[in-house]
């Protein structure tokens, strides 16, 4: 730092010249974040002193993230959403890291995998169970080694990052030809170290939901709990309108596609699922950083609460039980400021715009004579440029046009990993001037 200060005037030039070298969201399609709603930033700003992490002194703001979690609990058709408890986060990676921390504690603190009963258990258990608050328990790498959690392959890698943290084993369950997991191989990997299941809704690369009333059906039999990362699609998918596509596509393997996009059930209204994750930064139209955590109630922690609350002799309150500490209280006034203004019907409105850039997306797609590789049921579409005959040249082709796209014309895709495909994720910020365009240029080096 120099030791004398810049004046305000030359501050705020230096800024812009940063703020210039930063994306305004146009030529954007790789990013599922998009620009705020307007009463996100202004409660944002009116807020920006506001701590969450010390109660006592935020009153107001502790009301408002009681209010963003009930909001939240309904829109995930909780029965009770008074009952549910949870709180606000930095986004979607926080938030799956305290789901799975706490199914990890349950999972020590409620005599393990009880729905798993081999006999063999008793032994290899014992020594688990004593003394569970003393945590040392925990540390044993060799109990850790052998806690695993099962995914669908299509999980965010904020799970890889998990696995490293809590030293959790990862099995990751088959997709189908839709990439959706098939839950009779969630089902096949569970053993008596498992901590518990994941499914998704909103998938990172393909938008895709997971069966999760099966993952549901597999939870309740097993006594496992069931986290539902619906970081980006928790604000899309229950305000689908089921009238708005129903046509039949065929996927890549030509098999008929007969989804039409409607309400899936993926929440609180399914016995099994046991916490559910939502972004408010990414469809919400909040600001960053914002995420939340909710449980179905207190209870499906069990004793994993107590484990994770640490006294706080110093705040106004007695205990914390919340990853992190000082937490920004300008994120819950923006999420709630945009939650209560615009309403289920608002973002109904915002996912019917995404929509119909989706189908506007694929009309002109056809006219390159392209089509997306599985049927968009949300703002995400996927699509094969390659020749479908060898998969490494089709990775390197699409690598190629991807950073053609930017390097010629400005405009920001992604690729995905799963197959060889570009990806397109269609936020409120784009336009159908934006797409025409896009599609407009890729056609061109498709030509090339
Ligand atoms: N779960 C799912 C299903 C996600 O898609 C993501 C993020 C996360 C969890 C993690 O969320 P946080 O990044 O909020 O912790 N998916 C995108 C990604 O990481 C997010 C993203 C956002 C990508 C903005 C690009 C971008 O410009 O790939």
């Amino acid at each position: 730092m120099d030791e004398k200060g810049i004046s305000e005037e030359e501050l705020f030039a230096e800024l812009c010249s940063f703020s210039d070298a930063d994306t305004n969201f146009k030529k954007v399609f790789s990013s599922m974040c998009t620009i705020p709603h307007p009463v996100a930033v202004a409660a944002q700003q009116q807020f920006s002193l506001s701590n969450i992490g010390d109660p006592g002194l935020f009153r107001g703001t502790c009301e408002m993230e009681a209010e963003v979690i009930r909001m939240s609990a309904s829109m995930l058709n909780h029965p009770d959403p008074k009952s549910a408890f949870g709180h606000l986060t930095s986004g979607g990676t926080e938030s799956n890291i305290e789901a799975v921390l706490h199914m990890k504690n349950r999972f020590f603190s409620s005599g393990f995998n009880s729905g798993f009963n081999s006999d063999s258990d008793s032994d290899s258990n014992s020594g688990f169970n004593s003394d569970s608050n003393s945590n040392s328990d925990f540390n044993s790498n060799s109990f850790q080694s052998r806690l695993n959690l099962i995914l669908p392959k299509t999980a965010h890698f904020s799970f890889e990052k998990i696995a490293n943290l809590l030293g959790i084993e990862l099995k990751k369950a088959e997709i189908d030809s839709n990439f959706r997991v098939i839950p009779e191989s969630m089902e096949s990997l569970i053993n008596e170290n498992t901590i518990g299941l994941i499914g998704i809704a909103g998938s990172t690369e393909f938008g895709e939901c997971d069966p999760i009333e099966e993952l549901s059906e597999i939870a309740v039999k097993h006594k496992l709990p069931l986290h539902i990362d619906a970081a980006f699609g928790g604000f899309i998918y229950p305000f689908l309108d089921s009238c708005s596509n129903s046509d039949i596509h065929s996927n890549i393997h030509g098999d008929a596609h007969s989804n039409h996009r409607s309400n899936v059930r993926f929440a609180f209204d399914l016995p099994g699922v046991t916490s559910v994750s939502v972004d408010p930064h990414k469809m919400g139209l909040s600001v960053i950083p914002a995420g939340i955590l909710i449980f179905r109630d207190e209870s499906v922690l069990g004793s994993s609460l107590d484990k994770i609350k640490v006294k706080t002799p110093y705040l106004t309150s007695k205990y914390q039980s919340t990853l992190t500490g000082t937490r920004p209280g300008s994120s819950v006034a923006a999420a709630y400021a945009v939650m209560k203004h615009l309403g289920a019907e608002g973002y109904r409105k915002n996912v019917s715009y995404c929509m119909d850039l989706v189908n506007h997306f694929q009309k002109e797609l056809e006219k390159i004579g392209l089509k997306p590789c599985i049927f968009p049921r949300i703002n995400i579409v996927a699509v094969s440029i390659g020749s479908g005959i060898n998969e490494t040249a089709d990775y390197e082709k699409t690598e190629k046009i991807r950073a053609q796209l930017l390097e010629k014309y400005g405009w920001n895709v992604s690729a995905t990993k799963t197959i060889p495909a570009l990806r397109f994720v269609l936020m409120p910020h784009v336009t159908k001037e934006d797409i025409s365009a896009l599609i407009f240029d890729l056609g061109k080096l498709l030509q090339e």
